[in-house]
């Protein structure tokens, strides 16, 4: 089954958006497998955007993502990467839909309140960086066979 990272951003945590956020992937079916609130040192906010590193912004992000704590999840789900990127909406929440998390909550570009892997890659990549194996859990719910 597909996981997926997904991470509440400072703004989010910040502003009680935790709880929403997490509601939204539970209802739409998805299992909650790894959470954690954590304050992300500049070592691991460099490491996490590092695709990013020589855009004008890195700085910024890096300097953003370590002012106050996160909330980090692994969420799975038959193509949950994807469908956690079009519940997130676009990057800049003036572009992302109603009813899309950065569409309803979100206000700039730089708080954007949410970070979701992006592929496949990126998704094992992030999940490797952000938990140990002792921190994800594989266990069955009585809904799955109600899911797929
Ligand atoms: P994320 O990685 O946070 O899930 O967001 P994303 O895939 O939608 O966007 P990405 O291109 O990966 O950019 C990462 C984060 O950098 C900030 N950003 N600032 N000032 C700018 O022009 C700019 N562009 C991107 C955003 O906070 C974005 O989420
Ligand atoms: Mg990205």
């Amino acid at each position: 089954m597909e996981r997926t990272f997904i991470m509440v951003k400072p703004d989010g945590v910040q502003r009680n958006l935790v709880g929403e956020i997490v509601s939204r992937f539970e209802k739409k079916g998805f299992k909650l497998v790894g959470a954690k609130l954590m304050t992300v040192s500049k070592e691991l906010a460099e490491q996490h955007y590092a695709e990013h590193k020589e855009r004008p912004f890195f700085g910024e992000l890096v300097d953003f993502i370590t002012s106050s704590p996160v909330f980090a999840m692994v969420w799975e789900g038959e193509n949950v990467i994807a469908t956690a990127r079009q519940m997130m909406g676009k990057t800049n929440p003036a572009e992302a839909l109603p009813g899309t998390i950065r569409g309803d909550f979100g206000l700039t570009v730089g708080k954007n309140v949410v970070h979701g892997s992006d592929s496949p890659e990126s998704a094992e990549r992030e999940i490797n960086l952000w938990f140990k194996e002792n921190e994800i859990s594989e266990y069955s719910k009585q809904v799955d066979e109600w899911v797929y």
